[in-house]
Formats: C-alpha cells, sequence, structure tokens
C-alpha cells in the first residue's frame, strides 16, 4: 500500500491598499473534506487524464508509468496580485521518481500537452516540481518557477536549468508530512516557499525563490498537473 496522495489548493487574493485584505477565493481553490459533488465533479474546475477526485485530495496520476493528470480552474481571475498554497504527497520507490508535478497560472487554458500535462507553450507562470534528473547533474528532486511568453518549451533534457526564474533543490518525495508550496505574486514580486514535510508544523516553510519584476498576465487560470514517465509515481 502507497500512502495516500494528497492534493489541496487554496488561492488567495492579495488587495493591498491602505488597509491591506486577504480574501480566500472559493472558486479558484479546492480543498476537502467535501472536494467533490456527487456526481465526481469539482465546482469551478476541471479535471482529466488520469486524474480522480477523491472527498479530500485529487490524485493527479496513480503509481503507475506512463500516467498523467491535470485539474484546471474553470475560471479567468478577476485580481492580479495572489498567493497559492498547494499541499502535496507525491510518493514512489527509489531516491528520484518519475517526470513530477507542476502548479500554473497561465493566460490562455490551450491544450493538455507534454510539459507536466499542460500547454506546450504557456504564457504565464509554471512552477515546476521535477523529480527526474533528465540532464544527470544530480540536482533533482528539484522546484522552480518558470515564466513564459507563449515562446518557449520546457527544456525536459536540461530540466530546464536554462530557463528558471529560480529554484531550489529539495527533496520532496517519500516525505513523513504532506510537502506545502507557497507561491505569491505581489507587486510583481515572485515569492515561492516549500515546507518539505518533515515535520507536521504547517508553518515550517522556507524561502525557495524571490525574483522582482516579473510580468505574468493580468489575468489567467490555475491548475495543478503531474505526469510519470518510464519510472512510477503517486501524486
Ligand atoms: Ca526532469
Ligand atoms: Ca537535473
Amino acid at each position: 500500500m502507497w500512502p495516500q496522495v494528497i492534493l489541496v489548493c487554496f488561492f488567495i487574493n492579495l488587495a493591498y491598499g491602505l488597509q491591506q485584505a486577504v480574501s480566500f477565493e472559493y472558486k479558484y481553490s479546492f480543498k476537502g473534506p467535501h472536494l467533490t459533488q456527487s456526481n465526481k465533479s469539482i465546482p469551478f474546475w476541471d479535471y482529466g487524464g488520469d486524474a480522480i477526485a477523491f472527498d479530500d485530495y485529487i490524485r493527479l496520476t496513480p503509481h503507475r508509468r506512463n500516467k498523467r493528470g491535470w485539474v484546471l480552474s474553470t475560471l479567468k481571475t478577476s485580481f492580479n496580485q495572489w498567493f497559492v498554497e498547494c499541499v502535496f504527497k507525491v510518493t514512489g520507490r527509489g531516491r528520484v521518481g518519475a517526470h513530477g508535478l507542476a502548479v500554473w497560472f497561465t493566460e490562455d487554458k490551450g491544450q493538455v500537452g507534454p510539459v507536466f500535462e499542460n500547454q506546450v507553450m504557456w504564457r504565464g507562470l509554471g512552477v515546476f516540481m521535477d523529480s527526474s534528473d533528465n540532464d544527470g547533474q544530480h540536482n533533482n528532486p528539484y522546484i522552480m518557477a518558470m515564466v513564459n511568453g507563449g515562446t518557449q518549451q520546457y527544456d525536459h533534457q536540461s530540466d530546464g536549468s536554462q530557463q528558471q526564474l529560480g529554484g531550489c533543490l529539495r527533496d520532496f518525495r517519500n516525505k513523513p508530512y504532506p510537502i506545502r508550496v507557497k507561491i505569491e505574486y505581489y507587486s510583481k514580486i515572485l515569492t515561492v516557499f516549500v515546507n518539505n514535510g518533515l515535520t507536521n508544523n504547517k508553518d515550517d516553510f522556507e524561502l525557495c525563490l524571490r525574483q522582482e519584476n516579473v510580468n505574468l498576465p493580468d489575468s489567467g487560470y490555475f491548475g495543478i498537473s503531474a505526469a510519470t514517465s518510464r519510472l512510477a509515481g503517486n501524486h
């Protein structure tokens, strides 16, 4: 038996003004304990591929080879500053795993393609949790951010090393507690924090990357996707 895979996402609208205000955006979030409706749909989200939605989490891929799954918001955001907190479990045999997982904020919904099972050339942000060390530099699992104007494909051969805005080496697989990734976009500053799941302290975040002058679309769709390759992995 492999441990349960948990995927829960909270998307929060950041509206800073004279008085700082933060509002929880339920139309851009999903979480348990009643994540799905009786027909297995998720309010305000579409999902597909091998993804299966349960009451308190979504399993994007089972522990098998060549599986892929995705979940995308149905609505485009009406706010341009936000933070999102996602809770994951990624499990599998061995020290390195299969492909990995991505969190998206993209201007278009587009077609599902081979870049962690989302668009091939997207406009917006991808935060990639790349499990597989394709370039053999012994630097995966790795978490990184890539901003794309719709002109590039993620270079799997080099694990995106020349394309990243920044990132951090974090072994997010097979951890005793869920991994948490917090992505904040405010005043054109992109910040990614990671809680690496070694303790059950939900607030145990470390800075993974911070980049100024980042231009993301004013409005976009959120998404999460995952893929396995010739190696298997639960996401
Ligand atoms: Ca890789
Ligand atoms: Ca690598």
